[in-house]
Parts: C-alpha cells; sequence; structure tokens
C-alpha cells in the first residue's frame, strides 16, 4: 500500500500522482464509506490516498487522508449537497476581472467569506489589464485599496502579454494553488503563462453573451516547476468557471467574521450578537460610516446576510 495525491477526478475515475512523479489511474473502493451524505464527492483534487496497485495495472483507492483544510460550494444553487472543490490548499487565488466577463465585488466577497470560513488564505488577481483604459484602471485602483484594506494581496496581470507575472510567481512558489473564477477570466490563459509548455485548452468568449463557454470541465492540479523557483515543485489547480458561488450555510452571527475588516471593530458593538444590521450601537455600522469599512463590502455583506435564514 502506498500513498498518492489526486490530481483529477473525472466521474469514478481519478489520476494519482505518485512519489516518484509518475501518475496512475484508479478508481475507489465501492465500499467506502462516504464522509456523512452531504458531499456529492467523496475524493477530491489535493486529497492524499492510499491505494494498491492491481493486475490489470490500475490503482484501487483505499483510503483518503484527513484534509488539513477544503473548500466546498454549493452543488446546485438550491441543493443541499456540497462539492468539495479542493482540498489541502495554501492559497486561494481568485481570478478577476474588470475587463469581459467583469467579476462584481458580490462574487468576490461570497468566495473570500468562504476561504474566511474554511481558514484559506486568498489573493485577489485581476487579469487581462492590457484591456484596461484610463477609467477602468480608475476604478481598479478603488478596488485595490478596498481589498487591501481588507487585509487581501491584489495583483494585477495580463496573461495574454505576460505583464505582472513576477510578482504571482513570488507569492505562489512551492505552494497548491487553487485557480477560481468566472468562466472566460482567464483562468487556463493565466496557468498556461506561468509555465509555457502546460498547454492548457483556453476558450473564446461567446460572441452574443461575451461570457467564457465553460471550456475547463474539471478540476486539475498541475505540478509545475517555475522558471524563477527552480528548486521547488508548485502546484497549480485549474477549475472549471463558476457562475455564482452557492455558498455553504453559515449563521448571521457568524458572517462578519468572515469580513476581516469587520472581525477588527465588532467587539466595539453594544450587543455581543449583534448583525450590524439595524442594532443601536453597532462598531462596525459605525466604522463604514466613517470610511473605516468600504461600503461596497459592508452592502455585499448585508446582501450575504440577507440570504441566510
Ligand atoms: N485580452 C486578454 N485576453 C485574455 C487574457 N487572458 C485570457 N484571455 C482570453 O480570455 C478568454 C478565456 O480564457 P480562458 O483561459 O479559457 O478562461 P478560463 O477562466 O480558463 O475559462 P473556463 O475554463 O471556461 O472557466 C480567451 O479568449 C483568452 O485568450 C488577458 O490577459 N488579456
Ligand atoms: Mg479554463
Ligand atoms: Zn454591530
Amino acid at each position: 500500500m502506498t500513498d498518492a495525491l489526486v490530481i483529477r477526478t473525472t466521474g469514478s475515475w481519478y489520476r494519482l500522482l505518485l512519489p516518484d512523479g509518475s501518475a496512475l489511474d484508479g478508481r475507489l473502493r465501492g465500499n467506502y464509506r462516504l464522509r456523512g451524505n452531504k458531499q456529492t464527492n467523496p475524493v477530491a483534487v489535493g486529497d492524499r490516498v492510499d491505494y494498491a496497485l492491481q493486475d490489470d495495472g490500475t490503482a484501487l483507492i483505499l483510503d483518503v487522508h484527513d484534509r488539513r483544510n477544503y473548500i466546498v460550494r454549493r452543488a446546485t444553487k438550491l441543493s443541499k449537497q456540497t462539492h468539495v472543490i479542493a482540498s489541502n490548499i495554501d492559497l486561494l487565488c481568485i481570478v478577476a476581472t474588470l475587463g469581459l466577463p467583469r467579476t462584481s465585488t458580490g462574487f468576490i466577497d461570497r468566495l473570500l467569506v468562504t476561504a474566511e470560513a474554511y481558514h484559506i488564505p486568498a489573493a485577489i488577481v485581476f487579469n487581462k489589464v492590457d484591456l484596461y483604459d484610463n477609467e477602468l484602471w480608475e476604478v481598479h485602483n478603488e478596488l485595490k485599496s478596498i481589498y487591501v484594506n481588507a487585509g487581501y494581496p491584489v495583483l494585477e496581470v495580463s496573461a495574454l502579454e505576460g505583464t505582472g507575472l513576477d510578482m504571482l510567481k513570488e507569492m505562489i512558489a512551492g505552494s497548491t494553488v487553487l485557480f477560481s473564477g468566472h468562466s472566460g477570466v482567464g483562468k487556463s490563459a493565466l496557468l498556461n503563462a506561468l509555465c509555457p509548455g502546460l498547454d492548457l485548452k483556453v476558450g473564446q468568449l461567446s460572441d452574443w453573451s461575451l461570457k467564457g463557454k465553460h471550456t475547463t470541465t474539471f478540476a486539475e492540479i498541475h505540478p509545475i516547476t517555475l522558471s524563477s523557483h527552480p528548486s521547488s515543485l508548485t502546484y497549480l489547480i485549474d477549475t472549471p468557471g463558476i457562475k455564482e458561488f452557492g455558498m455553504v450555510d453559515f449563521t448571521a452571527q457568524e458572517l462578519s467574521h468572515f469580513f476581516p475588516e469587520m472581525r477588527a471593530v465588532l467587539h466595539g458593538c453594544r450587543f455581543a450578537n449583534c448583525t450590524h444590521y439595524h442594532e443601536p450601537g453597532c462598531a462596525v455600522k459605525e466604522a463604514v460610516d466613517d470610511g473605516r469599512i468600504s461600503p461596497e463590502r459592508y452592502q455585499n455583506y448585508l446582501n450575504i446576510l440577507e440570504g441566510i435564514d
């Protein structure tokens, strides 16, 4: 019995990366007990597993090791079931753009909240900056200050022109990095730019909707060596684009703890169970009023709060 890293999952087949660098396809043993029944996928990319080599040369996955962390979303909008996107992640890179298809702060904040809830460090990488005019740069700089103020690294890159990649490489070298965002923002193009030769499939935007066409269809880990950091492997996780990020439930009281800039002030609220919406003596609202917390982030907080029953 040996241990391996799951680098791709497609249906009931899993691709395993072995310690010697070779890869093997395998299936999960039939009587594997699911952890509860809430998750649609018992094994996700990033999982470490024990396997046995079978006579036909495939692997039989016997057990999944405990996860250091993982990130989940709702399988479908109204579903109670959850889908584990990946596990054992060092950094979530939210790939966004003010070009097309434009990313809203609402979308970014839902992903950030989820990263906070699962204790995964996050950064925002704005791609396609080659398309920015002065006006978009102004919007960008405003957004950047909002997110930097909230404690998140913000980078600007162009996968097309190869700009801004040095800082990104510096940030991700030697780590396991999950790239997530809308279809068409350029996740796969960015991975190709980070590692020439990776040759991931990149798709044109749809002519009529100006959105991506869901070119990447399953999550996959690509172990690469960055030319700037030749001594360590970096694990890039490319994922399918997501339209809306379906968050998994938490309570109204928990939510503000997943906004770092609110977490920093909420001990000053008059009521311990303050939801920072209508309560008097709210330190969060005070911070919004005097500019320490961005009104946009606060509005996104209220939007998420509204969806919690
Ligand atoms: N102008 C410009 N276009 C880019 C850039 N990066 C990617 N694109 C284009 O954006 C389109 C979508 O790129 P993909 O890499 O397939 O996007 P994706 O995020 O992987 O999309 P899905 O796999 O569908 O989730 C392609 O036409 C790319 O050429 C960039 O930096 N600038
Ligand atoms: Mg892709
Ligand atoms: Zn409050």
